[in-house]
């Protein structure tokens, strides 16, 4: 079993700096070292080229463009690494980075034959269009164009379109939507565990019902996990914190059951912000749920 590390240190979906830094957090905490000390073999590939702020239109859809390069460069990097049988962890950065790396699972299975399915872990939905966005943030945005709305530059970048269909989706501790939102989640009938559903029906059974839903019909899925989907009294280091999240525990035994499960292809862990963090301990904890989902056990 192998894993390649991508780092992909981007803020231009957001307008809070500071997640270019996750990819340099997420390395002082060793994580290429925690994994192999699972057995794993690892690669570092080190980082995608991200233009810098003053190369790139200062409005936040302005930025679309740059992202859209960044993100067919992650694609193809994601997709390199899955054809070849490892199991690309990205390390972000915005989480708009997530229509590359998506689509770049998605286009693996696609020449297989095969869809992928999504687990979504965010506090967010990210399901907002150019059209619906309250803040223009891209980040907001990854989503809906992975199922294949929005703008095309977002929304084309698999070799299928959308790159995932809604049916193989699921979010998983969601507590924060626009509106805009929650509206697109009832029409396309996608699978959404709030932190209520968590509250009352435990993790263990939320993860057991998402994983049929993103295992039916697929030959694989993609995990994208937001920071921000664990409580900020644990991690206080991401783009943007909303109390009522998961605590450490919820949010290892979630990765516990993917590992468990065996259907994991790749992996994104997005949007740790160091300058709001206590030390490092928001990277440090990332890397132990990292640690999780790549097979450590307490005993
Ligand atoms: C909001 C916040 N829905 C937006 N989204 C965030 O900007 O579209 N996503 N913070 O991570
Ligand atoms: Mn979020
Ligand atoms: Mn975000
Ligand atoms: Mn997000």
């Amino acid at each position: 079993d192998a894993v390649r590390i991508i780092g992909v240190p981007m803020d231009l979906g957001a307008s809070r700096r500071g997640v270019d830094m996750g990819p340099s957090a997420m390395r002082l905490a060793d994580v290429a070292d925690v994994i192999r000390r699972l057995g794993l073999s690892v690669t570092d590939e080190g980082n995608v080229r991200v233009p810098d702020r003053s190369e790139v239109p200062s409005s936040p859809l302005g930025r679309i463009g740059a992202i859209a390069l960044v993100a067919a460069e992650l694609a193809a990097r994601t997709a390199n690494a899955v054809r070849h049988g490892t199991c690309p962890l990205v390390i972000g950065g915005d989480h708009s980075l997530s229509v590359g790396s998506v689509a770049g699972t998605a286009t693996v299975l696609a020449e297989r034959g095969e869809r992928v399915g999504l687990i979504w872990f965010d506090a967010h939905a990210d399901i907002n269009t150019p059209d619906t966005t309250l803040t223009g943030n891209v980040h907001g945005m990854p989503v809906a164009h992975l199922l294949g709305l929005g703008d095309e530059r977002l929304s084309r970048l698999a070799s299928v379109t959308p790159a995932v269909r809604a049916e193989h989706l699921v979010y998983i501790g969601l507590r924060d939507l626009d509106e805009a939102e929650k509206h697109t989640i009832a029409q396309l009938g996608i699978r959404a565990f709030t932190m209520r559903d968590i509250d009352e029906r435990g993790m263990r059974n939320v993860m057991d019902e998402a994983m049929q839903v993103v295992t039916h019909g697929t030959g694989g899925v993609h995990v994208s996990l937001d920071a921000d989907f664990i409580d900020p009294r644990e991690a206080p280091g991401v783009g943007t914190p909303v109390r009522g999240g998961v605590s450490l525990r919820e949010a290892h035994l979630a990765m516990e059951i993917i590992n468990d499960s065996r259907v994991m292809l790749a992996m994104d862990l997005v949007e740790i912000n160091p300058i709001l963090d206590r030390a490092n301990a928001t990277a440090e904890l990332a890397t132990d749920l990292v640690a999780s989902a790549f097979g450590r056990r307490i005993l």
